[in-house]
């Protein structure tokens, strides 16, 4: 079964996924072993790892790591191109559609398609949108474009239909790491409604009573990362799992 398949069968069967983002600058690689094991025991239903920068030089350290403690999809969120490896299940093949930037619509997409073809990884084409966040996030800064504006769902609306016209998978909607304000539950619904791709969503979300929220307005899957960094014990991720799957999906 491909990645991209086992995901939508959570979906089916859970309601919605939760992913937990690591981030190789920010997770300790002693921890890692341990928190990946009660995180899947808690109930994630992927990892997805990378990061706007790499400060560091153990991502495959990192991806390996995760790979051996953990029976769920292990999904690369690459910063940069330099963030490709055979180690995970899948890549997130992000063109970043709500920005005008040419680098990230298609010139790095040119240079990593080989190299992800030769590593045999299931590339999931994703719709990348970045919503204003009340705040500069790194990926705003690092991809040099400019943030849908959150209070305008009908632009979100279109750039969605766009993807799903073109033939993508899955669109993300990312406030971006650490966003003062994560994507609005109207932005979601407005989506939601009328775009049939499974919605990724992420940025600031900090409370299960949230991710509860982004799950009812039509997110099929949730991400945490800055706010699991923080409180990366069992329970905290349990209550994000249980939030998140709300239970067979009826229509979505
Ligand atoms: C960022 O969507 C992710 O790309 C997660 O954001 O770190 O704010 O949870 P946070």
């Amino acid at each position: 079964m491909t990645t991209y398949d086992r995901l939508l069968k959570v979906r089916q069967e859970r309601g919605a996924g939760y992913f937990v983002l690591l981030d190789p600058d920010k997770n300790d690689l002693g921890s890692l072993p341990s928190f990946i094991r009660e995180a899947t025991q808690a109930g994630a239903d992927g990892f997805l790892v990378g990061g706007s920068l790499m400060l560091t030089n153990d991502f495959e350290d990192h991806l390996r790591t995760v790979k051996q403690n953990t029976s769920v999809p292990v999904i690369i969120f690459p910063g940069s191109i330099m963030q490709v490896s055979p180690l995970a299940d899948a890549i997130l093949f992000l063109i970043l559609i709500s920005g005008r930037n040419p680098d990230y619509l298609i010139g790095n997409q040119v240079v990593a398609a080989p190299i992800i073809r030769r590593s045999g990884l299931e590339a999931l084409s994703t719709g990348y949108m970045l919503i204003e966040a009340g705040n500069t996030t790194s990926a705003e800064f690092m991809s040099n474009t400019k943030p849908i504006p959150r209070d305008k769902p009908d632009i979100a609306l279109a750039h969605a239909l766009a993807a799903e016209l073109i033939g993508m998978k899955l669109v993300y909607l990312d406030a971006g790491s650490g966003a003062r304000e994560s994507v609005s539950d109207d932005m979601l619904r407005t989506i939601a409604q009328r775009c049939s791709l499974p919605i990724i969503v992420g940025g600031g979300i900090r409370t299960p009573e949230d991710a509860r929220k982004k799950v009812e307005a039509g997110a099929s899957f949730v991400v945490t990362g800055t706010i699991t960094e923080l409180n990366n014990h069992r329970s905290f991720i349990r209550e994000f799992a249980e939030a998140v799957h709300t239970g067979p999906a009826v229509k979505r």
